[in-house]
């Protein structure tokens, strides 16, 4: 909500999330284009129905700023991220209209701009993260506005998740990057790891999670040799994936290289039962030997675990004793305790309810 620092335009007019859709506004019927593809896209990142209702709220809101003030036409970019703790929904707002005369009151609740853009966006301003001007003045106006999943959702198919990712201590940008993708009736879970750490380690592991955003629907072994072909020109990256068929509990496991799953069921008597699952010897982009996928099966009240090499064997302590057991929460203790100091890391923890 911090709006402190972004007052100044941003260099970068560039849509700044992955596998940007643009969608022309010229009259106020684009609203349902763009409000669907933004709800499509935000469920892809795993967005639950609070997230999905205000994204409603705030298209509602852009749009009616670009037809009363922005010039009635424009266009408007829906992309997204993956990095740091969550996914976030990325909106470019461009319109053709003379641009903010007083871009910090058009946030402010009950705060009319007659003439300008921005007669109040207050409720942009409630439901997402940033709002930035990117550019202002007489040919237009680009806002852009990043609203961040909750970091867990709970949806029909009763899998809630968190996903946590930390850069190498001395690093800006993370080597590991996730992505949580719900489509019909299954969920595809991707982790992956950047070989080493740093920008390169990073935008290999970005372009994984973009390649497999793009191509969530294939087999996971079809989508394993486009990941691998697509990140020829990249550094590489090990990379599992898992997806969850809750009507017949059971998971198709793909794991490659150092990205590790595991099901945890908690028993009765206080001892937990711990399956590893088998990972193939491989690294996308660089080298693939021969891998399947391997079914397992779980029961309501399981927990399903990624995570990369950059935690140690102690985030099982973590897991067992931790008294309020939320994917939340553990996975920020996980992240807390057991990042190695040399590694990024990342964790993606769910639970069956
Ligand atoms: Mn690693």
């Amino acid at each position: 909500m911090a709006l402190e620092g972004e007052r100044q335009f941003s260099k970068n007019a560039e849509p700044i999330g992955v596998d940007p859709k643009t969608i022309r506004v010229e009259d106020e019927y684009a609203f349902y284009s763009i409000r669907n593809a933004a709800i499509d896209r935000g469920k892809s990142i795993g967005m639950g129905e609070r997230d999905i209702a205000e994204i409603d709220i705030v298209i509602r809101e852009l749009l009616n700023n670009i037809i009363s003030h922005g010039g009635k036409t424009g266009h408007v970019t829906i992309s997204h991220l993956t990095e740091h703790s969550s996914s976030s929904l990325v909106l470019d707002v461009v319109d053709h209209g003379p641009g903010f005369k007083d871009f910090d009151n058009a946030l402010l609740d009950g705060v009319s701009g007659t003439g300008s853009m921005g007669g109040g966006l207050p409720s942009v301003r409630r439901f997402a993260e940033r709002v930035e001007l990117v550019r202002s003045g007489p040919a237009g106006s680009h806002l852009r506005v990043v609203k961040r999943a909750a970091f867990t959702t709970e949806q029909e198919n009763n899998w809630v998740f968190a996903l946590f990712t930390r850069p190498h201590p001395g690093e800006s940008e993370c080597g590991d990057a996730g992505t949580m993708i719900r489509q019909d009736d299954t969920i595809l879970l991707v982790l992956a790891d950047g070989l080493g750490h740093g920008p390169k380690a990073a935008e290999a592991s970005r372009k994984a999670v973009e390649v497999a955003n793009n191509n969530h629907r294939l087999p996971l072994p079809d989508l394993v040799k486009v990941l691998h072909s697509e990140l020829a020109r990249t550094r590489g990256s090990a990379l599992s994936l898992a997806r969850i068929y809750p009507e017949h509990s059971r998971i198709d496991w793909l794991g490659l290289g150092n990205v590790s799953g595991s099901l945890f069921r908690p028993g009765v008597d206080s001892s937990e039962s711990h399956q590893v699952f088998a990972n193939y010897n491989g690294t996308i982009g660089v080298q693939l030997g021969a891998y399947r996928t391997i079914q397992y099966t779980y029961q309501k009240g399981d927990w399903l675990v990624l995570s990369t090499d950059g935690l140690t064997q102690r985030w099982q302590d973590v897991f067992y004793s931790s008294p309020t057991r939320t994917p939340h929460t553990i996975g920020r203790e996980v992240l807390r305790v057991s990042s190695r100091k040399n590694d990024d890391s990342a964790i993606l923890i769910g639970r069956s309810r």
